[in-house]
């Protein structure tokens, strides 16, 4: 075993989930190694344990995968179980964690961020219960990175991952085994596979768009051959290094296939999409496009159509930027609804404590209790289930849901690749007037509450502030300022808007025309464009 010296980076702190930077710089001397390192100092437990390791196949999978496998070997690692090829969605490397009781899983990815030599890599690092680390984890794998002077690694030619096999490094043990298999049979547990291939054989049409990413084999296996999908249902399915050179991320910008027949003539009646490392889902109906805010709320109002959850929900959560749907959903059902901060990491303990079965954020993620992890191809079973047991269109149950608890019409304007200054001053700006906005008119938009949300874990009494800043109306709208903590380029400033709808002739409208004045008070407040001196946000979804 070697042990190379090395300096830190600087940069090193795991954001909204995990560390995510541009290729040229995971791929400069000892960066990768530093992080892995980082984890192995921060996880003692992987000493003696099992690792799960495995990628959305980007651009640097394969050779960060072989590194990883030299540095668990000299850091004493005793088994790794990597997918083959390298692969592993996210929500199947959760199970994998889940179902070998391994002690932890490094998953290589940057989710929907684009990849190839110009793109983006990360690693996520999950514990033994399949998720997202915690906070105080990610913040000793940060401190270690900031003092590491040395790491270890063994000297070892490739590892041979094409095929399932039983391979030893030294006397580590290397397990390589189909990616696919185990989640499906975990799907075809929770839902009602015969059912759904019912529904599919009975000219129900399907359209899925795995974005050249991780998806594809999984959807393969699950839609066609078990479910009896025909194969023109499926595109993209190959995963690729560059995602075909697109951006994984499923949204009318980048799933353009996908939209286009879905709104055409002679349109699927179902469409989805999930992103590059399989955790996000996008459904859609003839000419619909299914806010994922309202899809949560959907998934809690009827999950227990679905086998897995057939005695119901205990309790559900949302990110705080999540559309309150899900919140009346909630109310009706007489369970509690918990509001976490932005990232998955922040359900855990709420479902290791049994105290959700289902929740969900306004970026595309959706999932329960069987995993620790959102989950794209579970919310598309999902979906399908829902739909073969009410006998109806994506269209009338969206209808339905509407009448029944109202509408929550919902929109996110990005503002990407901001200085990260003037994003600063932004937040500045709406920060120094929230004490004052609460009572203040804007037309016939009153403040009820400004705040910057903190979050005290209800189990673990752990607190995590500055999640974000919420300007809340008396007339139940709301709108949300945030940083996010994926991007790779300067700042990326999220302003998410709401307004709820009750009014059972007003469930019809559009979107934009309801939100238009909602946003129009939001940009005059945070004085967003003034400040980044942009026209317009650079992504509406
Ligand atoms: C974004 C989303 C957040 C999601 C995160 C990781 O974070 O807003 O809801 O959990 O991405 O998703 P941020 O900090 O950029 O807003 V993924 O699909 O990257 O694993
Ligand atoms: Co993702």
């Amino acid at each position: 075993m070697a042990i190379k010296t090395t300096q830190a980076f600087d940069d090193q702190k795991p954001g909204t989930s995990g560390l995510r930077k541009k290729v040229a710089r995971f791929t400069l001397p000892n960066y990768l190694e530093n992080f892995v390192q980082s984890i192995f100092d921060s996880a003692p437990e992987l000493r003696g344990g099992t690792l799960i390791v495995g990628g959305d196949g980007r651009y640097y999978n394969d050779r960060a995968i072989q590194i990883i496998l030299r540095m668990a070997k000299a850091n004493g690692v005793a088994q790794v179980i990597a997918g083959q090829d390298g692969l592993l969605s996210t929500p199947a490397a959760s199970h994998l964690i889940r179902k070998f009781g391994a002690q932890g899983g490094m998953v290589l990815s940057a989710s929907h961020n684009p990849g190839g030599p110009d793109g983006d890599f990360g690693i996520k690092y999950n514990g033994e219960n399949g998720g997202p680390v915690p906070e105080s984890v990610t913040d000793a794998i940060y401190a270690r990175s900031q003092m590491i002077t040395e790491y270890k690694i063994v000297a070892a030619q490739p590892v041979d991952l094409s095929a399932c096999a039983e391979l030893f490094l030294g006397d580590m043990r290397i397990s390589i085994i189909d990616p696919v298999t185990d989640y499906a049979d975990l799907m075809e547990e929770l839902f009602d596979f015969p059912a759904i291939r019912t529904l599919i054989s009975g000219g129900f049409t399907i359209y899925f768009d795995a974005m050249h990413a991780v998806t594809g084999p999984y959807a393969k296996e699950i839609f066609s051959n078990r479910l009896g999908a025909p194969g023109e249902a499926l595109i993209n399915c190959k995963p690729s290094e560059t995602f075909g050179g697109g951006h994984p991320d499923p949204g009318p910008a980048n799933a353009k296939d996908l939209f286009a027949a879905m709104f055409g003539d002679n349109a699927p009646d179902f469409g989805a999409a999930s992103d590059g490392d399989g955790d996000r889902n996008i459904i859609l109906g003839k000419n619909l496009f299914v806010s994922p805010s309202d899809s949560v709320a959907v998934i809690a109002a009827n999950a227990h159509l679905a086998p897995g959850y057939k005695g119901g929900i205990t309790g559900v959560a949302r990110s705080m930027p999540t559309s309150s749907a899900l919140d009346r959903v909630a109310g009706a059902l007489g369970v509690p609804c918990y509001e976490t901060p932005t990232g998955w990491k922040f359900f855990g303990n709420l479902l290791d404590a049994g105290k959700i079965t289902i929740c969900g954020e306004e970026s595309a993620g959706t999932s329960s209790h069987h995993v620790r992890e959102k989950d794209g191809i579970w919310a598309v079973l999902m979906w399908l289930n829902i739909s073969a047991a009410r006998g109806q269109s994506v269209a009338q149950i969206m209808q339905d849901h509407w009448q029944c608890y109202g509408r929550n019409y919902y929109a996110r304007h990005d503002y990407e690749a901001v200085d990260i200054d003037k994003a600063h001053k932004v937040m500045g700006h709406l920060r120094g007037q929230l004490d004052n906005l609460p009572g203040q008119s804007f037309g016939q938009y009153r403040v009820k509450f400004a705040d910057s949300f903190t979050y005290t874990d209800p189990i673990d009494g752990s607190v995590s502030d500055n999640q974000g800043l919420r300007v809340g109306f008396d007339n139940g709208s709301r709108f949300v300022m945030r940083l996010s903590g994926t991007g790779t380029v300067g700042a990326t400033l999220r302003l998410y808007g709401e307004v709820l709808e009750t009014a059972k002739d007003r469930l019809d409208l559009a979107p934009e025309d309801v939100l238009a004045e909602l946003f129009t008070i939001a940009r005059k407040l945070t004085d967003v464009h003034a400040l980044t001196g942009r026209d317009e946000p650079s992504l509406m979804t």
